[in-house]
């Protein structure tokens, strides 16, 4: 599984607070703790505030780029912001996110054409998210040959079906799972993307809901997985789930995690 540390985000409230007090060292300690954990990728969401958000962007990368020397994974909704900040990115990384809503692709895609940066493709557009597989796999389609257009292979491109909660839709996750399986078979480079927190909205120990979702969604063939890596339990599971599918010889890596401290029983706040 691709890590995408998901932590440093304005839209956590102890990360706002340090935005809005500029604490570097709470974020430089984010971004090393992350890493140590085991991402690929470090996340930087500038979160509220749009008329501060490349101005917050620029100062978190910044900080992060210091920290460790992991690529960067930028997250904003707003494709003006990213093409700001872009040329600030010290590593080829992953922009997080386009869509199929006009102009998004079109803005980002000249961006990376000719590099090796990864996108997410949000499976949406100016209508909103599709509620059925086949409104996202088509959406998908609109996203690759848009792709192809800049010679932007699919193999670049993290779909992110967009999963929605458990409880307001009962087969949220099998349509994600038959998603995964659509894509696939269409582009069967593509990768797919998921955060885990969605789908346990509105119900009670959405913890375990979670770890659930990552385990079985691993199984199905998700490639990255926008997630805490300092998250003992949730890397544990990740981790398990991996040996589990023969990826881990003589399960040399659980046994490691295990010994440095990396996985295992969530430790007692100080
Ligand atoms: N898809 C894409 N991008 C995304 C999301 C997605 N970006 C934002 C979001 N969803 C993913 N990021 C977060 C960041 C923090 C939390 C959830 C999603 C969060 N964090 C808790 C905290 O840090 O306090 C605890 C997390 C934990 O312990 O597991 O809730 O879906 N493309």
């Amino acid at each position: 599984m691709i890590i995408i540390g998901e932590k440093i985000n304005g839209a956590i409230p102890a990360v706002k607070k340090a935005i809005q007090e500029k604490d570097e060292a709470f974020i430089f300690t984010l971004a090393v703790k992350q890493a140590e954990a085991g991402a690929d990728y470090i996340d930087v969401c500038a979160g509220t505030a749009p008329e501060a958000e490349v101005e917050t962007l620029l100062w978190l990368m910044g900080i992060v780029q210091q920290a460790v020397e992991k690529p960067l994974c930028i997250d904003s909704p707003n494709h003006r912001a990213i093409e700001a900040v872009f040329p600030h990115a010290r590593v080829p990384g992953i922009i997080n996110s386009v869509s199929a809503e006009a102009g998004k692709c079109e803005s980002i895609f000249p961006l990376i054409q000719g590099t090796p940066w990864q996108v997410i493709a949000l499976t949406c557009d100016q209508r909103g998210i599709p509620a059925d597989v086949q409104g996202r796999v088509e959406i998908t389609q609109k996203i690759v040959e848009k792709a192809d257009a800049y010679g932007i292979p699919a193999e670049r491109l993290h779909v992110d079906p967009l999963v929605m909660a458990l409880s307001t839709d009962n087969n949220s996750f099998l349509k994600f799972l038959e998603t995964i399986k659509r894509v696939k078979e269409l582009y069967p480079g593509i990768k797919v993307t998921s955060g885990l927190s969605n789908i346990s909205f509105g119900m009670p120990l959405r913890k375990t809901v979670n770890q659930s979702f990552l385990s079985v969604a691993a199984y199905a063939g998700m490639d990255s997985a926008i997630m805490d890596p300092t998250n003992r339990e949730m890397l544990a599971t990740l981790m398990a789930t991996e040996a589990l599918l023969g990826l881990d010889r003589h399960c040399r890596k659980f046994a490691n995690a295990y010994r440095k401290g990396k996985i295992g029983p969530p430790k007692p706040q100080k």
